[in-house]
């Protein structure tokens, strides 16, 4: 089977610290952080970044910041920045930190509820955002919350908007969303073959981000089909049922413990960079 490629998602922007004491806020706070989650086997490092007082901040500055520290202290790292933003954010400044041509960036892949909110993304600003970045040389990173966003990714596909191959990040437990119940995993990766068959393209990569209390069993069950796996404080702030999480460097080395158990090997980021066709240099 491919290694294994783990992405910690360090901060997100709805998690707080009155929630997580342990929530990397500063950019000096990120890089420890990253380095942390490096040293443990995580490849890539899903970056939202925030203003000093911890709100959500989508300006490509406080981003240059963060990754010029998180590259000082894990220089191997593969940032992946948030078009996502926070919920709410205007789809101008979501696309802002774009102008710094990271090595990845997310890309949702449609409009939901998510939690007592809703999560906007017009057709026409991620059909912008994939342009954008399929003209750059930025990796997108599918975020599919349900399976209709997987048919709209082989839609745009099709139109030559989204380059294959593909990156899928299936994000289950967002209330609005799929759950994160194994059945829905299942289904997910069946529509991705299915699809994928009738497209003549080859499989694509995929991986799951469980959220709260599905970031565990969709880890364990990712290691043993084949997929990636996304752990972190932006989806889940707990090690156990009531008990926090002391880093997100705990929440990888798990990943990493339980991968050994189950006999698959851990991806390094150069081998990362390579099984998704990052661009070179
Ligand atoms: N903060 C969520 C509303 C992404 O990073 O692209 C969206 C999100 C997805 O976090
Ligand atoms: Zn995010």
């Amino acid at each position: 089977m491919e290694p294994l490629i783990i992405t910690c998602a360090i901060t997100g922007a709805e998690t707080t610290r009155e929630r997580q004491p342990h929530l990397p806020i500063l950019p000096a706070d990120q890089a420890q952080a990253s380095k942390e989650c490096m040293d443990a086997g995580c490849s890539i490092i899903h970056l939202h970044v925030r203003e000093d007082d911890g709100k959500p901040s989508q300006r490509p500055e406080r981003f240059k910041e963060s990754i010029d520290a998180i590259r000082l202290k894990a220089p191997r790292a593969i940032i992946q920045i948030s078009t996502g933003g926070a919920i709410g954010e205007s789809i101008d400044n979501r696309a802002r930190p774009l102008d710094l041509k990271p090595e990845m960036a997310s890309l949702n892949l449609g409009t939901m509820n998510f939690g007592d909110e809703v999560f906007f993304n017009h057709p026409r600003d991620i059909i912008a955002l994939a342009s954008r970045m399929r003209d750059s040389g930025v990796m997108p990173e599918l975020e599919v919350y349900e399976a209709g966003m997987l048919e709209t990714a082989y839609r745009y596909a099709k139109q030559g908007i989204l380059r294959e191959p593909m990156h899928f990040q299936f994000v289950l437990g967002v209330p609005g969303g799929m759950s994160g119940e194994p059945e829905n995993l299942f289904h997910m990766i069946h529509l991705l073959e299915k699809i994928s068959r009738t497209a003549g393209t080859g499989m694509p990569h995929w991986g799951v981000a469980g959220v709260g209390r599905y970031q565990l069993p969709m880890a364990v069950q990712a290691i043993l089909l084949g997929g990636h796996v996304r752990v972190g404080f932006e989806d889940n702030i707990f090690y156990s049922k009531g008990e926090l999480a002391k880093s997100n460097a705990q929440l990888v080395e798990r990943v990493v413990r339980l991968a050994r158990e189950l006999g698959r090997p851990v991806a390094t980021p150069e081998q990362a960079r390579q099984i998704l066709s990052l661009r070179q240099g």
